[in-house]
Parts: structure tokens; C-alpha cells; sequence
């Protein structure tokens, strides 16, 4: 702390003149009236001496800015305080309804990624249904595991009938797998010698999508036909004509951007015997998979493959998106690696990870 003298002819002055050269940060530690030097000073009005304490470098500007950014801090402390309280105040609510019996599965489902709102729906249409009061808690966890089996559902994957032909469509967003696990699906089919396959690329959006294939075709020694219209598109079912499947990989898409009118759309809708696998990544997050999944409705007949899983930290997903779709989820895929990173989903083993025991 530094001290400085100020004089005025009145306080007022002397104030004036250490505002300053000071700032608004100076003390006044004293105030005195002086008289004024000279013969005829004792003749004369005294005058004002004020006596001032003050930092040096604007350490106590520093110090008001510092005392503002904690007052910031703590009134943002105090909103989130409020928030994670109406938080846990509503979830609480919600778990309120649930059958005491199930609190335990409810809280495991939300806390790995089920939206409160289905594990709400799932579990009361179940205490509608059921008396879970007369049995006993090893009961009360199968019935929990059956009924979440059943609503994951069935797999269905990929199968040709006899002497049929299926032309299979990987559709999605940008980047979520698409290529990589078409290339998963084909390789482990010729591997097992099942069926005869064929593969069209229509991703001529960028060279290293069509030679990204390009090198799985010749890996696996099947054919490739790249096309770049709709017409080409029927030329190159002519030249696979006798294949079991026939996989067709598609430009991932900005989902915003997705338009049924779109070209790619109206060639699929041309084709018969088709399948259509939605691939969607585990490690999108549940509004942005609802909004790409309202993108995609104009498709009716989808399947899902949900990439990415050793990626994803939470699987509620899975259960979320086959609550809101009741599409059958066909497929996870775990890795880079082709072929062995994919299996055909297993709704136990997904029920397993959703109650916290794998
Ligand atoms: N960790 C992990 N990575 C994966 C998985 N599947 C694919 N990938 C990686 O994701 C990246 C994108 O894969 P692609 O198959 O090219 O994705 P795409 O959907 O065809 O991409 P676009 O054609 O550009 O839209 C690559 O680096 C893949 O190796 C998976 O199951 N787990
Ligand atoms: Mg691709």
C-alpha cells in the first residue's frame, strides 16, 4: 500500500485531485486543514490536507474484477444448485410412480441411456399387467429380463430364400459405418461360402469411397459395379443378375438434407425384394437419433444396425430407438476390423449391459 498527500483549498479540491491522478480506489486515511506557508500565510485561509492509501500496479481494480468474477461464479453455482435440484426433484417424482419392485431396474435402465420416459412406460404397463407383490425378487428380475428381451425383439438378419435374390441397401448418415460394415456383412458370407454376392457402389460423391469398396471387392473377389444414375443402377442388376445379394452402399447423408424426392430414394422405392439397413451410431445421441430417424420415416420397411458399440458408453439407445421405431435391429458392430468386428444383436446380451451385469 502506497500513501500519498493531497491539499486543496477546500476537501472537495483535494478530494477532486486524488480522484485523479488516483482513481476511484484510493482511501482517505485523514483529513487535516494546514496552515498556508509564508509571511502572510498566518493571514491567510487555511487549507485542506488529505492523506490517501492506495495499491500500486491496479492491484485493486484487479482485486474488484476478481470479486466480481466470484460473485459470477456463485450466482452461476446457485442457478445450477437450482437445476440439478429440479433435476433430481422430477426424477424423483418419476421414480415415485414406478412399482417399488422395479425401482432398482428403472434407475439401472436411466442411468445407461434409456429416456426416463420409456423405462416409465415399460415398467407401468408391466405393473398394470402383472402382481410382482407376490413374488420373490430372483422372479421379479427374470419377468424384468423377459419383458426387455421382448421388447428389444427379434434380430432378423440378412437371409436369401432358396433360389431368391435380395438387393440390400445401406443407408445413414455421414460416416456412421455404412461402407465398413457392408464389407463386414459380404466378407463373412463369402468366407462361409453362403451366397453368391455382388456388389454396386452409388457413393460417387468422393474417389475414396468407390476405391474404399473397390479394394473389398478385390479382397473377396467379387464383382463391383460403380453407377452414378438410376439407369446405371438397372444395368448393373442386368450384370449381377445371378447373384444371391447384392449389396449396395450409398453416400452418407446430413440428415437435414435427406428428401425422399432425392434421386437415390426413388431408385430404391423401384426395387424389389430389397432390404434397406438404416446404420445408425451408437454414439449419437438420443434427440439428434429421433430427428434423423424422422428424416428416414418416408422408408417404411427398414432395418436397423446400430455401429460403433465399443465406442458407446451407454446402450440405452438400442431400447429407445426400437421403442420409437419397432424396426428390428439387426445388427451391432464393434470395431474396425473386417470381418470380425460385427454380430447379429443379441437382446439378452444388450438386456445384460442395460441392468448393469455384463
Ligand atoms: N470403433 C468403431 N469404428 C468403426 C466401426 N464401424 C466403422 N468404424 C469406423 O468408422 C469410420 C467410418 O466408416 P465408413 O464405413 O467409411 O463409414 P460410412 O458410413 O461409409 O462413411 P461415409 O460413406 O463417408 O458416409 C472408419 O474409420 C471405420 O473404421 C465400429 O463398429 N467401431
Ligand atoms: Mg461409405
Amino acid at each position: 500500500m502506497m500513501i500519498k498527500k493531497y491539499i486543496g483549498s477546500t476537501t472537495h479540491e483535494a478530494i477532486e485531485k486524488m480522484k485523479r491522478e488516483l482513481g476511484m480506489d484510493a482511501v482517505i486515511l485523514n483529513t487535516r486543514t494546514v496552515k498556508q506557508k509564508g509571511m502572510f500565510g498566518i493571514f491567510k485561509k487555511p487549507l485542506v490536507e488529505i492523506t490517501a492509501a492506495y495499491e500500486m500496479d491496479n492491484k485493486s481494480s484487479n482485486r474488484r474484477s476478481d470479486m466480481e468474477d466470484i460473485k459470477k461464479i456463485s450466482s452461476e453455482l446457485a442457478d445450477l444448485k437450482g437445476m440439478v435440484e429440479k433435476i433430481s426433484y422430477n426424477i424423483h417424482q418419476k421414480e415415485e410412480k414406478i412399482d417399488p419392485n422395479l425401482k432398482e431396474y428403472w434407475i439401472k435402465l436411466v442411468e445407461n441411456g434409456v429416456q426416463d420416459t420409456v423405462a416409465t412406460s415399460i415398467f407401468s404397463k408391466l405393473s398394470q399387467q402383472v402382481d410382482l407383490s407376490i413374488k420373490d425378487s430372483i422372479s421379479i428380475r427374470n419377468i424384468v429380463k423377459r419383458v426387455l428381451v421382448e421388447y428389444i425383439g427379434e434380430s432378423d438378419p440378412l437371409k436369401v430364400k432358396d433360389g431368391g435374390q435380395k438387393i440390400v441397401f445401406f443407408v445413414g448418415p455421414t460416416g456412421v459405418g455404412k461402407t465398413t460394415t457392408l464389407a463386414k456383412i459380404a466378407a463373412q458370407m463369402v468366407l462361409r461360402k453362403e451366397y453368391d454376392i455382388g456388389l454396386i457402389t452409388s457413393d460417387t460423391y468422393r474417389i475414396a469411397a468407390v476405391e474404399q469398396l473397390r479394394i473389398y471387392s478385390e479382397i473377396l473377389n467379387i464383382p463391383l459395379e460403380v453407377i452414378y444414375n438410376e439407369e446405371d443402377m438397372y444395368k448393373a442388376l442386368v450384370h449381377l443378375k445371378e447373384k444371391d445379394l447384392i449389396f449396395v452402399d450409398t453416400t452418407g447423408k446430413n440428415h437435414k438434407e435427406v428428401d425422399k424426392e432425392d434421386e437415390l430414394f426413388k431408385m430404391i422405392n423401384s426395387i424389389k425384394n430389397k432390404e434397406i439397413y438404416l446404420v445408425l451410431s451408437s454414439t449419437t445421441d438420443f434427440v439428434t437419433l429421433k430427428s434423423i430417424l424422422n428424416r428416414y420415416s418416408f422408408i417404411d420397411n427398414y432395418k436397423i444396425i446400430f455401429t460403433k458399440i465399443d465406442e458407446a458408453e451407454r446402450l440405452g439407445n438400442i431400447l429407445n430407438i426400437k421403442y420409437l421405431t419397432n424396426k428390428p435391429i439387426s445388427y451391432v458392430t464393434t470395431g474396425q476390423n473386417v470381418p470380425d468386428d460385427i454380430k447379429i444383436m443379441n437382446s439378452d446380451e444388450i438386456v445384460g449391459s442395460l441392468l448393469g451385469e455384463i
